[in-house]
């Protein structure tokens, strides 16, 4: 269940970029935290692991107030993608709201992108959240580099999946903000259902992917 306090009348939704190592998942929350606005957006912040870190910021410091004063935040997240990091992958998934799975398009990566699926699915189990119902969009990175499998690759397997398809080259910043746009309007169906963002805040999917990108952004 997201985390909404009704007293206070205040959901923060946890959104996580999950894959194997080196897909570009750090590339992708530094990218966004580049392209959205100073006043959208807290520090980036890191967790030292071993060989790794966790990067996380707040995206929305302030929060965006629903029609009926309902105050929203958001709060992003990395994973490190080594096998040995799999407590701090846990940790991490605990009520997530949303992930973005960043997948390596390189043929050679198949085997990790395959684990590393697998792997999150275990662990969203584990957290106790529904792998079925849990917002979700599948990127595929690097387009930019030789030896990639083709879309029609990809498609051929991941179109009968019921997750969003999304390319990208985040080291060009290019699909970052489509993919987590994507996310966007998966996770406002789930919290809508969840708590009614629509019949008791009368918030729309718009004014929400709007209110939490601002204007000024996809400029790519
Ligand atoms: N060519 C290319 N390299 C990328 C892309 N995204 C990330 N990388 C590189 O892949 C390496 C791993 O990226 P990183 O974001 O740290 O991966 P993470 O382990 O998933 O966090 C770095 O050298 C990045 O510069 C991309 O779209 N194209
Ligand atoms: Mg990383």
């Amino acid at each position: 269940m997201a985390d909404f306090d009704e007293d206070a009348n205040r959901l923060v939704i946890k959104l996580v970029f999950y894959g194997p190592a080196l897909s570009g998942k750090t590339t992708n929350l530094t990218r966004l935290h580049d392209l959205l606005q100073p006043e959208l957006k807290g520090e980036m912040m890191v967790l030292e692991t071993k060989n790794d870190r966790t990067l996380f910021f707040d995206m929305l410091p302030l929060g965006i107030t629903a029609p009926s004063g309902l105050l929203i935040k958001l709060k992003l997240f990395t994973v490190p993608g080594q096998v040995a990091h799999d407590s701090t992958r846990k940790a991490v998934l605990s009520r997530t709201d949303g992930v973005v799975f960043v997948a390596d398009s390189q043929r050679n990566q198949s085997i990790n992108n395959a684990e590393s699926f697998e792997n999150l699915a275990d662990n969203v189990n584990r957290v106790g959240l529904d792998f079925e119902a849990l917002p979700m969009v599948v990127q595929f990175n690097k387009r930019d580099l030789p030896d990639v499998l083709t879309e029609s690759e990809i498609m051929a397997r991941w179109s009968k999946m019921p997750w969003p398809v999304m390319f990208a080259s985040a080291l060009e910043g290019q699909g970052v903000i489509e993919s987590f746009r994507e996310l966007l309007k998966a996770v406002y169906q789930s919290i809508d259902s969840q708590i009614g963002l629509q019949k008791s805040h009368s918030l729309n999917k718009e004014q929400f992917v709007l209110g939490v990108l601002g204007e000024g952004v996809g400029h790519e």
